[in-house]
């Protein structure tokens, strides 16, 4: 198991399990949030561009999240396999995805979907705010990141499901709990 893409709603523990996943799988994990976030912090070009994207809670706009991966997976450390935390976010992301595993020569493996209720979302990112201090963990760009959630990437995972090859787990619980469903739900895939 090899390349996987690990999604689901803000707060659902995408980040926390994508840590663990690569150490116990042995593959780089990437995180499209942390490279706007990168950027952000040392104002580069790209930081400048999804700064206000990523403090209102909207996508960064596709053609310089695209762009970003497809250069990202090139790198030697993702040759052999990569755990993808937060992308694809929309269906002409997954459009993009397809063409980029294609000029790689690859395919997917496995696409882990965390699900969690609203409420526990919400608490946890409020209380990621008190602990972070992140621009988006505020409660009106919550509420808005999760709309875009339910709007523009809840039918993108739905097309990973048609696909065959989604894997849904539930997020709730303790992280060694989550972890150990995930790792249940690649050895079953
Ligand atoms: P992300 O960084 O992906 O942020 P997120 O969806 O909020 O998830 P995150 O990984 O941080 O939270 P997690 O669920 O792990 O995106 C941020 C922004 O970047 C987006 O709004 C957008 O602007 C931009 N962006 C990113 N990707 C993009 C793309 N493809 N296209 C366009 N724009 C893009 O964890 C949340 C909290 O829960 C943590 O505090 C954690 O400690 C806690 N937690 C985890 N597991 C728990 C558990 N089992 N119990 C209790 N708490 C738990």
């Amino acid at each position: 198991m090899t390349r996987l893409l690990i999604v689901g709603p803000p707060g659902a523990g995408k980040g926390t399990q994508s840590t663990l996943i690569s150490e116990e799988l042995g593959i780089v994990a990437i995180s499209t949030g942390d490279i706007f976030r990168a950027n952000i912090k040392g104002q580069t070009e790209l930081g400048k561009e999804a700064q206000k994207y990523v403090d209102a809670g909207e996508l960064v706009p596709d053609s310089v999240t695209n762009r970003m991966v497809e250069d990202r997976l090139t790198w030697e450390d993702a040759k052999d396999g990569f755990l993808l935390d937060g992308y694809p976010r929309n269906r002409t992301q997954v459009s993009a995805m397809d063409e980029i595993l294609a000029r790689l020569g690859v395919e997917l493996d496995v696409v882990l979907e965390l699900t969690a209720d609203r409420e526990e979302l919400i608490s946890r990112l409020v209380k990621r705010a008190e602990t972070d201090g992140r621009t988006d963990d505020n409660e009106d760009v919550i509420r808005h990141r999760l709309e875009v959630f339910d709007s523009e990437t809840a039918p993108m995972i739905e097309e990973y499901r048609q696909r065959g090859l989604l894997k849904q787990v539930d997020g709730l619980g303790s992280v060694e709990d989550v972890n150990a469903r995930i790792m249940q739900a690649i050895k079953s895939s």
